[in-house]
């Protein structure tokens, strides 16, 4: 036997030496590119920490391990990743929808991370009429997404003139480059401050992991593990934990407005005729459910994070 830990996906590499043969291993892993800075880095980086996985060296390089989990971590621009990933660089990587559906790069989205959401948005001049998409046809539009705002313009039948420029699009019309432009928002406070107003949304985008499409399967493997976990940080992240004391003649309705897991474990308390509910919550439907469930007399109520959700 090897000795390596059983379960762990490795390649050997047999060395041909005149006189000896010598057997190397080295333990398989996955290479993950990231946002070296910027807006993705620091919601990237939680994730990994939130799936447990522990960078031990080489933060602010241009490559870190995981001491815990066979995984090599590239820190590149956010431009660059999809490239990466086609060309068998990185495995995977953690990257906006936006840049993915903009590069069209060959690789495959997987799993959406729930973070560096925002829309890419045409805007235009606040004090402008916009009735529709058709008003562009014959303007210029400012943009760093030529490829998406191309393919929108014509499945819309609109002909427009595309600007392509890299940075600080939202002064494009201010200083007569542009009649409009198509940029990513999210609070929308860039618009205002540039005198200018959302006038539609061709898309909604937020980071996502892709794959290289060839993965062999000891990475997929791989893959598969890592998945795991940030689909169980991600559920966590959308729950909440729930106890409340039930009056145990309100019990029934109380239950009926609670999901749980599979259903919520009631307890008897120390004081007759009351009982302990704990269930677990969406987080979209949690208010309603709350002041539901206070309606119908529950009391004490404690609502706590969860910090992981195995399903
Ligand atoms: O250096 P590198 O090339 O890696 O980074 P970058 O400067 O190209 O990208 P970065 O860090 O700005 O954004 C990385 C990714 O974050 C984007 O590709 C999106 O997927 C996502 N993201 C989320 C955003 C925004 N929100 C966002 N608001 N990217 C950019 N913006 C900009 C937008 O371009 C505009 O200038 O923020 C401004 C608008 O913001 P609001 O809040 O004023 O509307
Ligand atoms: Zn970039």
């Amino acid at each position: 036997m090897c000795g390596l830990p059983p379960g762990r996906p490795f390649l050997c590499v047999v060395v041909r030496h005149p006189c000896k043969l010598f057997i190397e291993f080295f333990i398989m892993k996955l290479t993950l590119a990231i946002q070296k800075s910027g807006r993705l880095h620091d919601d990237s980086m939680r994730l990994l920490k939130e799936c447990g996985i522990d960078i031990t060296n080489g933060v602010n390089k241009l490559k870190a391990e995981a001491g815990n989990f066979p995984l090599e971590l590239y820190f590149l621009r956010d431009d660059d990743i999809p490239q990466y990933v086609e060309d068998n660089v990185a495995d995977i990587g953690f990257v906006g929808e936006n840049v993915v559906l903009e590069k069209k790069k060959q690789v495959i989205p997987c799993e959406p991370l729930g973070f560096g959401k925002c829309r890419l948005s045409l805007a235009i001049k606040k004090g402008d009429s916009f009735t529709g998409v058709a008003d562009l046809e014959g303007k210029r539009i400012a943009t760093s997404y030529p490829v998406i705002l191309g393919d929108y313009l014509k499945s819309q039948g609109v002909s427009a003139d595309i600007h392509e420029i890299s940075g600080s699009v939202e002064i494009a019309p201010g200083i007569g480059l542009a009649d409009a432009i198509c940029d990513l928002v999210s609070s929308g406070s860039t618009l205002f401050m540039n005198g200018l107003r959302e006038a539609t949304t061709i898309l909604q985008s937020q980071a996502v992991l892709i794959k290289n499409a060839g993965l062999p399967a000891e990475k997929e493997a791989l893959l598969e593990r890592l998945l795991f976990r940030i689909r169980s940080v991600k559920k966590a992240r959308n729950h909440k934990y729930i106890l409340l004391n039930a009056p145990n003649d309100r019990l029934d309705t109380i239950l009926s407005l609670l999901p749980g897991m599979k259903s919520p474990t009631v307890l008897p308390l120390a004081e007759p005729g009351w009982s302990s509910v704990h269930s677990v919550l969406n987080e979209n439907d949690f208010w309603n459910i709350i002041e539901q469930l206070r309606d119908a007399g529950a009391q004490g109520i404690l609502v706590v994070p969860i910090e992981k959700m195995i399903v």
